[in-house]
């Protein structure tokens, strides 16, 4: 097909009958959510849920308001807008079955970098409601040592000296907050969106660290008003590739710059807490209960770590994407026994779900064909990310003297590719990671002290001093430096367990 449709909102009405698109007034919009951090699981997320309710007829006070707060936030800022912020999301089915659907519930995009106060002023207006975060697991700025707010980072110093040009979403929710609290109005609800455990709790401590530092009466303020549900987000959407900008033009002729591809699972659990009133999600799927722990700590416990144990593991081996390494059968055998006999144990029930039918629907999911999911983002900020997906699984069976090798392997894995950067073939392994320089530096001196990398405390904590797990791990180390094939470790784990 030639001629290609550029997605705008005027050229909705020309798109193929097979997308479908908004067929609600999106110039009724306003906008009650700000979000922080437009990437693809944003869009797949919590903006397909609210394009959904809008679709079935929902407030249109709900329209949802984007924001980036840096400059590599530019290029989503400038394509939506270019785009009336229309975007298509596809869904991939298993089967190879396609749903595209372009996306209507993101109405503006601010960038904080730009025009602090503009953002600041919209998240401090009366229809703003809800401000919702997607800014990853190392956005939250905890000081490793304390899990407190991490005020030592100068981009803080900066926020608590420059109150009305702040750089962290702390300090401009904290500016929004007080204008609010200067004018009177109600505050609105923080609603984290990130994979963390008790992700609104752990908002709560960092806006309100922050806010304490610049403004202790605010900070009372905040911690009266403020109600921060915790949640459980989970949908599976790999990187935007050239295929799917390619996939929308050769098939239907349009022209998005920037579309957002997915599975067809998603689930979002949440805390019904939101002080200034939120969208009725509940009537397109959105669980709302009184308390989130057990959901969110299978999801991070099963998948997140599950994806960590093939995406680690399988980069050193040289696989490329999910799929390929639950095709392997010892990868997927591994992975199942991590769940049963590690990740599971040190779990609590969780009403109405069968785990065992989770841990199946989650080899399912990952063996989507599809989906594509590469293993280079899963590798994205491992130290952001082990810390909560998998090193808790570790300390608890530590504490209960239940199995650990499966995800020590995991760690020793993270070590060896952090020190080499290469795969066993010795193809290049990049690293993306806040902590990249820490981490390489402490994995180089593996060679004379196999705990060298035990060191950066901010991921392992006091993990060094236990003795089963340093005997384990470094055993275990040994193992991979000897021979990089992971598998041969992951073979002999698997029949040492089996004979046990
Ligand atoms: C992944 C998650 O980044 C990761 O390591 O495990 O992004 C995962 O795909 C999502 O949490 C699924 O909901």
């Amino acid at each position: 097909m030639n001629r290609q449709l550029p997605l705008t909102q005027q050229n909705l009405d020309q798109l193929p009958s097979q997308i479908a698109r908004p067929t609600y007034d999106r110039s009724r919009l306003t906008t009650g959510i700000v979000h922080v951090g437009v990437g693809g699981f944003h869009r797949a997320h919590e903006a397909f849920y609210t394009d959904q309710l809008l679709e079935a007829g929902g407030d249109p006070q709900w329209g949802i308001c984007g924001v980036g707060l840096r400059e590599p936030d530019r290029k989503m800022a400038t394509i939506l807008r270019d785009q009336d912020y229309l975007y298509t999301l596809i869904v991939k089915r298993p089967d190879g079955g396609i749903e595209t659907r372009v996306i209507g519930s993101i109405v503006d995009f601010l960038m904080g970098c730009d025009d602090p106060a503009a953002v600041i002023d919209r998240m401090a207006d009366p229809a703003t409601k809800i401000v919702s975060l997607t800014i990853t697991e190392g956005g939250y700025n905890v000081d490793p040592a304390t899990g407190e707010f991490n005020a030592s980072n100068p981009d803080a110093q900066h926020d608590i000296d420059h109150p009305l040009q702040p750089r962290l979403v702390f300090g401009f929710m904290t500016a929004a907050m007080a204008k609010r609290r200067q004018q009177g109005l109600p505050a609105f609800t923080v609603q984290s969106c990130d994979n963390i455990q008790h992700n609104g709790d752990l908002t709560r401590k960092m806006l309100i660290g922050f806010a304490r530092l610049q403004d202790p009466q605010l900070a009372d303020w905040i911690e009266q008003e403020v109600s921060f549900p915790n949640a459980m987000v989970d949908r599976i959407t790999p990187v935007t590739s050239d295929a799917d900008i390619d996939f929308l033009r050769t098939e239907f002729g349009l022209d998005d710059k920037w579309p957002v591809a997915c599975e067809p699972f998603c689930q979002w659990v949440v805390e019904d807490d939101f002080s200034a009133g939120r969208p009725d999600w509940q009537d397109v799927g959105v669980q709302f209960v009184p308390d989130v722990t057990p959901y969110e700590k299978m999801k991070l416990r099963l998948l997140n770590a599950g994806h960590s144990v093939l995406g680690i593991l399988g980069s050193v081996f040289g696989h490329e994407t999910i799929d390929q390494a639950i095709d392997d059968d010892l990868f997927a055998q591994y992975l199942r026994q991590f769940f049963d006999r590690e990740a599971t144990p040190v779990l609590d029930a969780v009403a109405g779900i069968d785990l065992d039918e989770y841990k199946q629907t989650l080899i399912e999911r990952f063996g989507n064909p599809k989906i594509r999911d590469s293993l280079s983002r899963i590798r994205l900020e491992s130290s952001s990310k082990l810390p909560v997906f998998l090193i808790p699984t570790i300390r608890e069976n530590l504490a209960s003297g239940g199995s650990i090798r499966y995800a020590t392997l995991v760690l020793a894995a993270w070590c060896y590719y952090s020190d080499k950067q290469v795969d066993r073939h010795g193809k290049a392994l990049e690293i993306t990671d806040g902590l990249k320089t820490e981490l390489h530096a402490a994995a180089r001196k593996t060679g004379d002290d196999p705990l060298a990398f035990l060191k950066v405390q901010s991921v392992f904590g006091d993990l060094a001093e236990n003795q089963r797990f340093t005997k384990t791990y470094a055993d275990l180390i040994d193992r991979i430096y000897s021979n990089p094939d992971v598998t041969a470790t992951m073979q002999a784990i698997l029949s040492d367990e089996s004979n046990s």
